[in-house]
């Protein structure tokens, strides 16, 4: 039996201004995952360029960064056998335009010409990535 995963899902600051906080925690609670923990985090820049490390150089990188400083984050470590997948597929592709609906992303998200993407959701898309980024919102 594989053991339970642990991932990280942010609700970011779109998704937090536009109150859909709470439609995001259905749909985690509805597809069967568990809450484990969750905080309200105001990112600062050294915490979000540890998080996006990967993304550093790219043309929206600087653009990111910015827009998730622009107001509070939702940070849930939640878990289930293979929640890492799962929540990925909740949330749908990246683009908020083109994603399926059914997912977070295509049901509630649009482009609204921010120079970076909101697409109301972020999901850890591997078990080692899982671990760090929930060690770096979940820091003591
Ligand atoms: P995901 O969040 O689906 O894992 P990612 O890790 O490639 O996507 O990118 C992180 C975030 O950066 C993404 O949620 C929105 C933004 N982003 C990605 N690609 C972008 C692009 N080409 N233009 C604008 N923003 C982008
Ligand atoms: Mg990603």
């Amino acid at each position: 039996m594989a053991t339970i995963e642990e991932t990280l899902v942010l609700v970011k600051p779109d998704g937090v201004q536009r109150g859909l906080t709470g439609e995001v925690l259905r749909r985690i609670e509805t597809k069967g995952y568990s809450l484990v923990d969750i905080r309200l985090v105001h990112a600062d820049r050294a915490l979000l360029s540890a998080h996006y490390a990967e993304h550093e150089g790219k043309p929206f990188y600087e653009g990111l960064l910015e827009f998730m400083q622009s107001g509070p984050t939702v940070a849930i470590r939640v878990a289930g056998h293979r929640v890492i997948e799962g929540f990925r597929s909740l949330a749908g592709t990246t683009d908020p335009t083109t994603a399926a609906p059914g997912t977070i992303r295509g049901d509630l998200g649009r482009d609204w010409d921010a120079g970076v993407l909101l697409n109301i959701v972020h999901g850890s898309d591997s078990v080692e990535s899982a671990e760090r980024e929930l060690g770096i919102w979940f820091a003591a």
